[in-house]
């Protein structure tokens, strides 16, 4: 009995962390419309909304991208969403998709 009430909370638990992931994807998407595309640093500068997972108002900076062939699908005045982190120490776009029309 004792084994079968721990695997019910081990499912249970799962569940839950599956819930708040969903959640963290949904609203770490930040706004962005792309200002310039440096390929050859691997760098992109946005003008982005609010990103609330680094405390971080609506601005235009550069950003580095965690994998520079995204930036073959990029150009100038696209708008896109996408997730960024603090990556040795350096501010990192770790997931985009174009914003949805
Ligand atoms: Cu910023």
């Amino acid at each position: 009995m004792n084994l079968l009430r721990g695997a019910a909370a081990i499912a249970g638990g799962l569940a839950a962390a599956a819930v708040v992931f969903a959640q963290a994807v949904t609203t770490n998407l930040a706004d962005g419309e792309v200002r310039k595309v440096d390929k050859a640093q691997g760098k992109l500068t946005l003008r982005h909304g609010p990103i609330p997972s680094l405390d971080m108002p609506p601005m235009t900076m550069i950003f580095r991208v965690a994998d520079a062939k995204w930036l073959d699908q990029l150009k100038e005045g696209d708008k896109i969403r996408f997730s960024a982190e603090r990556v040795s120490g350096a501010i990192t776009i770790t997931a985009l998709e174009p914003a949805a029309k």
